[in-house]
């Protein structure tokens, strides 16, 4: 009995990993919004980003207002490489991040781990 209660446990795991790693999880995406010569948007870190994908209107200096509420040491930086941006996200406080939107594409942005994934859009 207890075979099978591990067997059945251990599938469960390897299904939630599959899952995790591999299912195409649905993308929130978030877009700007433009303020005279602005555009900003929030973006909440809880167990990720919400939303993951922000659009941003090219030739428009941007801000993203990053809120860390997650108490998790991965998501205590957040890095943009293409920018050479690393900068850190104190827990309960909007952080703003300047973004460069002179040239249109697609910028990734990561937790310092690696782990969690962001995209940023200048179209
Ligand atoms: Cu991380």
């Amino acid at each position: 009995m207890i075979k099978i209660i591990s067997l059945l446990v251990g599938l469960v795991v390897i299904a939630f990993i599959a899952w995790w790693f591999f299912g195409k999880r649905s993308v929130q995406t978030g877009e700007a919004v433009v303020d005279a010569d602005k555009q900003s948007i929030d973006i909440k870190v809880k167990g990720g980003y919400l939303p993951e994908q922000v659009v941003l209107k090219k030739g428009i200096p941007a801000t993203l207002n990053f809120k860390r509420l997650d108490s998790s040491s991965c998501l205590d930086h957040v890095i943009f490489p293409k920018f050479g941006i690393n900068q850190k996200l104190p827990q309960g406080e909007v952080e703003k991040v300047e973004i460069d939107t002179s040239k249109p594409g697609e910028y990734d942005w990561e937790c310092s781990m690696n782990m969690f994934h962001g995209k940023v859009i200048v179209k």
